[in-house]
């Protein structure tokens, strides 16, 4: 008996006829895959959770200014004894969330029904946006700025935790969004 471990006893084994049994196996994987494969445009569009998005590469250093240039210009007011600018661009502008071990920063702060465009980017490893509860995810890398249009339509305080494991602070790894009248 040939095994995983064992070479099989007859060596052209791969001439037999299909089992039938096989057969109606690789039959349900492939036709399971093809739905999983069709899933992913179609829940793109009608599942509204992973957004249409630009990337472009970007190194962290440039990133990090880029943030920094918006964070001197529109900060309002800190949270965490001044450890968290709350950053409350003009509507239609371009604003930037920073991802790293093991914080999301700024704290922005942005008008509802007001069109921005977001721009997402890791300072160290691969770390997940996730926005809480409206459930969108967007992946963020270093090296990569992920732009994505967002136009919040609900006020309120919202959570941004870090979907994608990054070590041993990653259950820390929260952040906020305001969405303002
Ligand atoms: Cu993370």
């Amino acid at each position: 008996m040939g095994s995983a471990i064992t070479p099989p006893e007859e060596r052209v084994w791969w001439k037999h006829p299909l089992d039938r049994v096989e057969g109606t196996w690789i039959v349900l994987a492939l036709l399971w895959s093809l739905i999983m494969f069709f899933m992913m445009p179609f829940w793109h569009v009608y599942g509204k959770q992973n957004l249409s998005n630009e990337a472009y590469r970007i190194s962290p250093q440039k990133f990090q200014a880029k943030a920094q240039a918006m964070v001197d210009q529109y900060t309002v007011r800190t949270e965490v004894d001044g450890q968290y600018p709350v950053v409350r661009p003009p509507a239609g502008s371009d604003v930037y969330l920073i991802a790293r071990l093991w914080q999301w920063w700024p704290i922005l702060e942005l008008e509802k029904d007001q069109t921005y465009r977001l721009h997402l980017s890791s300072m160290d490893w691969q770390h997940g946006f996730s926005l809480q509860p409206s459930n969108i995810n967007i992946q963020v890398h270093p090296g990569y700025e992920i732009v994505t249009s967002v136009t919040p339509n609900r006020s309120g305080e919202y959570g941004i935790v870090c979907n994608e494991f990054c070590g041993i602070g990653h259950h820390t790894m929260v952040g906020k969004l305001y969405v303002t009248e």
